[in-house]
């Protein structure tokens, strides 16, 4: 297929980008971990979404190098950040990884060696899974294991949106549960009904998982989430992805 043979062009080409979105604490606002989101600027096409290229570039095997790469972008970013700020800088990466990643065989040792290059700790990692791809089959959850026991942790991404069963939150090593932005929309919607975001962060809390509220767009829904006992959260309303929130934050103005 035409993207297909374009993925493997711009990855030697270097259109590939990686893009950092602040995930802030709800007390104060502060950011204190980033997620990392790849960008494809296409040479003719323009910017095209990972909705359209990530399943192209699972089916054709190209998600493994891509990924890697992503990885290793990220890795190095938060390894920069470090350079420069010190303990000013977030505390960790969160980094999402396909089923087709997850089912590689020697994908643990690949993030290990990253994580060994980049000179971070393996709590300085979180790898987004989705329900979907842990449920895809072959050695994914093996792969969830191996990671967890090297000391990354695991994120469970767009929870309540695949075929959750909760009973995986105790058979999978999870430690954080990103509620997905669909339950974050029905708050201070008319005719909303947020009772999943309240549900969540009471499984959350009664399993000892953090949960991360995604997609949250308004200050009323961010006061509603930190009332309801979230701790963390991500959305526009905090920050939209970009190159370089954080020293963007505190590189002081030019005079
Ligand atoms: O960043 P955006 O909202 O456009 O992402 C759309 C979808 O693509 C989301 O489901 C997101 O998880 C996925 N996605 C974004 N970046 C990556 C990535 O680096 N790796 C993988 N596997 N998926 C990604
Ligand atoms: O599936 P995953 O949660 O990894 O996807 C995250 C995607 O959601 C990213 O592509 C990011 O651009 C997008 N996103 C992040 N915050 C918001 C938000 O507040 N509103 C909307 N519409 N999308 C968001
Ligand atoms: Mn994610
Ligand atoms: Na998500």
């Amino acid at each position: 297929e035409r993207l297909g043979a374009d993925l493997r062009h711009s990855l030697d080409d270097g259109d590939f980008h990686v893009v950092y979105q602040p995930i802030v604490d709800l007390g104060d606002s502060s950011t204190v971990a980033v997620e990392a989101l790849v960008r494809w600027v296409h040479p003719v096409r323009g910017f095209v979404s990972p909705v359209a290229f990530i399943p192209v570039a699972e089916d054709n095997g190209l998600i493994v190098e891509l990924g890697e790469w992503i990885m290793r972008t990220a890795c190095r970013k938060l390894s920069e950040w470090r350079r420069v700020l010190g303990a000013a800088a977030p505390l960790y990466i969160s980094v999402n990884v396909s089923a087709r990643q997850l089912s590689e065989p020697g994908f643990p040792a690949v993030v290990t060696t990253i994580l060994t290059e980049t000179g971070l700790e393996p709590a300085a990692l979180l790898v987004e899974v989705t329900e979907t791809a842990i449920f895809g089959g072959g050695t994914a959850i093996e792969a969830v294991e191996s990671l967890h026991r090297s000391g990354i942790r695991i994120a469970l991404d767009d929870f309540g949106t695949g075929h959750s069963s909760l009973g995986l939150l105790r058979t999978v090593p999870v430690d954080v549960l990103k509620v997905d932005k669909s339950f974050v929309d029905e708050i201070a919607e008319p005719g909303g009904n947020p009772v999943i975001v309240d549900a969540l962060i009471h499984v959350s809390n009664g399993l000892g998982l953090r949960a991360v509220a995604e997609g949250v767009e308004t200050e009323e829904q961010a006061v509603y989430l930190r009332d309801l006992g979230y701790h963390y959260a991500q959305g526009y309303h905090f920050g939209r992805p970009s190159p370089d929130p954080i020293l963007v934050a505190t590189v002081p103005a030019a005079p």
